[in-house]
């Protein structure tokens, strides 16, 4: 029998590239998706995934979606992928995003102690956790300090999910993943909004781009890459915590360098900066140890920063050059 896995935030940058690789192993994937106005689709399309899932639409923050999709498919895994992920505008919706990153984990949790208690859970826990960082490089051991309501929501999830597996013993792991990206990423997270800038303006269609905090440092690594970690985590025997990460940390000023060059183009000609760009609080540096995850999972990366925000750029440019 095929395994069933259920994807919240599916519609996501790591929901779509999870589908493919689970897909590829012989899963049949559901996913919980909330209905939007407009089309949320457009990556699952992107990777021909779409035709062979099924959607369901909800919202992790309402419980009944939540009991719904899980008594009605049984899954054998669940990765809790939703969240209100923009951590800029987690300052501007505190509220939904505490409910939506929180609570939204805390039903997926009770639904599947009430109703499918051995299922293997995932939790998509993030570096933000770590905020303010009292040491260099960050492991499984290193103290939590987060900077923004979107890295304190995110904290409630985490440990609600450890509490889970130890109050429960559910099957359910925590993955601490550092910044992952893609062709896939939205625009509003930095790489990607300067990758894309990067070919709007050597397309001529632009002439630049504003950006804020162009100091601060983040440990990018392949999405792609990661959500294979993601899998690893479920396979094994006992629920743990998990950092992955590239190890390597990169300034913003240094991606934007690398992103433009890449074009053959300064960067300084380009980039703006501008104030109202700056966040109530920083997280000012990055750099995961993934020790644990390569000698217990056997993960590694597979890309480092050059290869991955060239390969964005030059899939910006096809997309531009494919719309004419
Ligand atoms: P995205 O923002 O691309 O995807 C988030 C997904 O959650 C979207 O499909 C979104 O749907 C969905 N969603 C939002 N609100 C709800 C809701 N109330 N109910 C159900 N679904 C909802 O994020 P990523 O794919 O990049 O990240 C996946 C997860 O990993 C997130 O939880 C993120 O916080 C976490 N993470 C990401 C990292 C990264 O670098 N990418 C690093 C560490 C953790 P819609 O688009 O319709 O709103
Ligand atoms: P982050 O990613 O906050 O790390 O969260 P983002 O790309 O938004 O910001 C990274 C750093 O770049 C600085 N920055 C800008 N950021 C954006 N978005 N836009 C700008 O114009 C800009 N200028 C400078 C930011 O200040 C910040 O220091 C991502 C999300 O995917 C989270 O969901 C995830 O948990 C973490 O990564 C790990």
């Amino acid at each position: 029998m095929n395994k069933t896995a259920l994807i919240t935030g599916i519609t996501g940058q790591d929901g779509a590239y999870l589908s493919q690789l689970l897909l590829g192993k012989g899963y049949c994937v559901v996913g919980l998706a909330p209905q939007r106005g407009s089309d949320t689709m457009w990556r699952l399309r992107e990777l021909n995934v779409l035709d062979r899932m099924q959607i369901v639409y909800g919202d992790v923050t309402d419980m009944g979606s939540v009991f719904g999709i899980v008594t009605r498919y049984v899954p054998d895994e669940v990765y809790n992928l939703a969240a209100q992920s923009f951590v800029g505008a987690s300052w501007d919706q505190p509220v939904h995003t505490s409910s939506v990153n929180a609570l939204g984990t805390l039903n997926l949790l009770e639904a599947l102690r009430q109703c499918r208690p051995g299922a293997r859970f995932y939790q998509a826990s993030t570096s933000e956790m770590f905020g303010k960082v009292s040491s260099d490089t960050q492991t499984e051991a290193t103290p939590f300090h987060p900077r923004s309501p979107y890295g304190v929501a995110k904290l409630y999830a985490h440990w609600i999910t450890v509490n889970y597996r130890e109050s429960f013993g559910l099957h359910a792991s925590s993955g601490i993943l550092f910044n992952h990206e893609s062709p896939l990423r939205g625009t509003e997270f930095v790489t990607r909004k300067v990758t894309a800038a990067v070919a709007r303006i050597k397309a001529g269609m632009s002439e630049q781009v504003s950006l804020g905090n162009l100091e601060a440092r983040r440990d990018w690594g392949y999405a792609a890459d990661y959500v294979d970690g993601m899998w690893r985590m479920l396979q094994q025997d006992s629920p743990d915590d998990y950092v992955i990460a590239t190890g390597v940390t990169t300034t913003i000023r240094e991606m934007c360098r690398i992103a433009f060059a890449h074009a053959g183009l300064d960067w300084e000609r380009y980039v703006v900066v501008d104030q109202a760009l700056f966040r109530p609080a920083e997280v000012d540096a990055l750099r995961g140890d993934a020790t644990k995850a390569r000698n217990v999972l056997g993960w590694s990366a597979s890309m480092n920063v050059e290869q991955l925000i060239g390969m964005m750029v030059d899939v910006d440019q096809r997309r531009l050059q494919r719309r004419g």
